[in-house]
């Protein structure tokens, strides 16, 4: 089984699509095994954009990321970071598939409601980085 990070981002709260984007995801067959909201500090968020420093899209990035509050939440399932990613589509919701969570739900590539990490090994990073052992089922 692995494990993967998932955000529902600012737009998907305020939206009120958080119950939607979960259970397009639980629906999928992924089981939630941590989950919280809170409201991402401007430390976080440099860290966890950290790869993104420099272009020219990262101050809005930033802004919009620490804007409200997000849900991070810790999915399990085979192949789990494929299959978030599969469900969600591609980063731009205007290039993603239909039947995806972006393509169907979203128009701005900025404001693009979820994040899934892109590589097992990005996902063990990020885990840590949003959650403690404690807070994670099985850890
Ligand atoms: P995240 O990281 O949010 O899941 O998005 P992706 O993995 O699908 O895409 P990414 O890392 O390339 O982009 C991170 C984040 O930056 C926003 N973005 C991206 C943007 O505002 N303008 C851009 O041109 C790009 C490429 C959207 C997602």
């Amino acid at each position: 089984m692995d494990r993967t990070l998932v955000l529902i981002k600012p737009d998907g709260v305020a939206r009120g699509l958080t119950g939607e984007l979960i259970a397009r995801l639980e629906r999928k067959g992924l089981r939630i095994v941590a989950m919280k909201m809170f409201h991402m500090s401007q430390d976080l968020a440099h860290r966890h954009y950290a790869v993104h420093k420099g272009k020219p899209f990262f101050p809005g990035l930033v802004g919009f990321i620490t804007s409200g509050r997000l849900v991070a939440i810790i999915f399990e399932g085979p192949r789990a970071v494929e299959a978030v990613r599969q469900v969600m589509g591609a980063t731009d919701p205007v290039k993603a598939d239909m039947g995806s969570i972006r393509g169907d739900l979203g128009l701005d590539i900025e404001h693009n409601l979820i994040h899934g990490s892109d590589s097992p090994e990005n996902a063990e990073l990020e885990m840590e980085l949003f959650f403690e052992a404690g807070e994670i089922l099985g850890r």
